[in-house]
């Protein structure tokens, strides 16, 4: 058996360092990670992936903390995967999730882990998209999926999760941050952290306005949370396991697109890695060396080797 397919069959057993190992190289190679995705077995079971965005230092990882708490008091496997699509590896970033979430890292049934977007930009979403699939095979029960920011180049953490949790703290721009990238219009829940700060409350009535003026349809909740008081976790906690639990269907619904999207996101990935191959072959290979001595234009000879592409179909 070749080295992946034992790490594969290790983590499935639930071997976490083989876990590590798995997504470690996810991170390193984007072929490997392929082959690792054909390697997993079908997941058909209900797997809630909760995304969690939010500007830097928002409190997002301090939420998730707090929420993997119960989560394991249902006794539910937890994993948390922090993506950074902005920027390679950071020892700070990684060294302070460590910190956020400290409690829970000796916890048998959780699995915390930062993704940097090291070898490949474009497939940070495939690289995060196995690794969630890893997840789920390993039998992880709720995955939280961390980002700063929702829809970087080559990243959209909506084509991955079923629910999104959008961090915001008074006193920080952040309001007017979030109006402008339209991130209030896909959020799921607010989570109004820091909400002991003074400005709270009329960060508050600000985000109800906004909401009745741009005719966002759905009534989104503002859930005030504190790390200094201690509170507003566990409503938190109750507005996801609503959502999750009433909105069966439309988690459902969300879970197809998601799949879809999967499938034609991985195909195009593929295509845009390979397609150097599959030019250098046959009639294609002819037609590419036509246009390097300017015998054909590029644009024609794009249109004449796409429809030869489509009718090998
Ligand atoms: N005052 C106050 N500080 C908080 C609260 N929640 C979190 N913090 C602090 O804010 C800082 C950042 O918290 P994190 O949970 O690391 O924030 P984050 O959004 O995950 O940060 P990045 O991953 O670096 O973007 C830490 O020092 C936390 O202790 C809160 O409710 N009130
Ligand atoms: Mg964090």
């Amino acid at each position: 058996m070749n080295e992946l397919k034992i790490l594969v069959n290790d983590t499935l057993k639930g071997n976490k360092r083989s876990l590590s190992r798995l997504i470690s190289i996810i991170e390193d190679d984007y072929n490997k990670a392929i082959e690792i995705s054909t390697l997993l077995p079908l997941e058909r079971r209900k797997v809630f992936k909760i995304g969690v965005t939010g500007s830097p230092g928002t409190g997002k990882s301090t939420i998730i903390s707090k929420l993997i708490t119960f989560y394991r008091e249902k006794n539910l496997k937890v994993g948390v995967v922090a993506v950074d699509p902005t920027s390679p590896i950071t020892g700070g970033a990684i060294l302070g999730d460590r910190i956020r979430m400290q409690e829970h890292y000796s916890d048998e049934d959780v699995f915390i882990r930062s993704l940097a977007s090291r070898g490949y930009m474009e497939g940070t979403t495939r690289g995060c998209s196995v690794v969630l699939d890893l997840l789920s095979a390993a039998k992880f029960d709720v995955i939280f999926v961390e980002t700063v920011g929702v829809g970087q180049i080559g990243f959209s953490i909506l084509d991955v999760v079923d629910i999104l949790v959008l961090v915001i703290m008074p006193e920080s721009g952040d309001f007017i941050q979030t109006m402008k990238a339209g991130i209030l219009e896909i959020a799921d829940i607010i989570a109004l952290n820091k909400a002991e700060k003074q400005g709270a409350e009329y960060m508050k009535r600000m985000l109800e306005s906004s909401f009745e003026s741009s005719q966002i349809p759905k009534k989104v909740p503002i859930i005030f949370t504190s790390e200094i008081l201690n509170n507003g976790y566990e409503e938190l906690y109750a507005e996801l396991e609503k959502i999750h639990f009433e909105s069966g269907n439309d988690i459902e619904s969300k879970a197809k697109n998601v799949r879809l999207n999967k499938f034609i996101k991985n195909l195009q990935l593929m295509f845009l890695e390979n397609l150097p191959n599959i030019l250098n072959r046959g009639e294609l290979k002819e037609i590419q060396d036509k246009v390097e001595f300017g015998e054909i234009s590029p644009s024609v000879a794009a249109n004449i080797a796409y429809k030869k592409i489509v009718n090998y179909c």
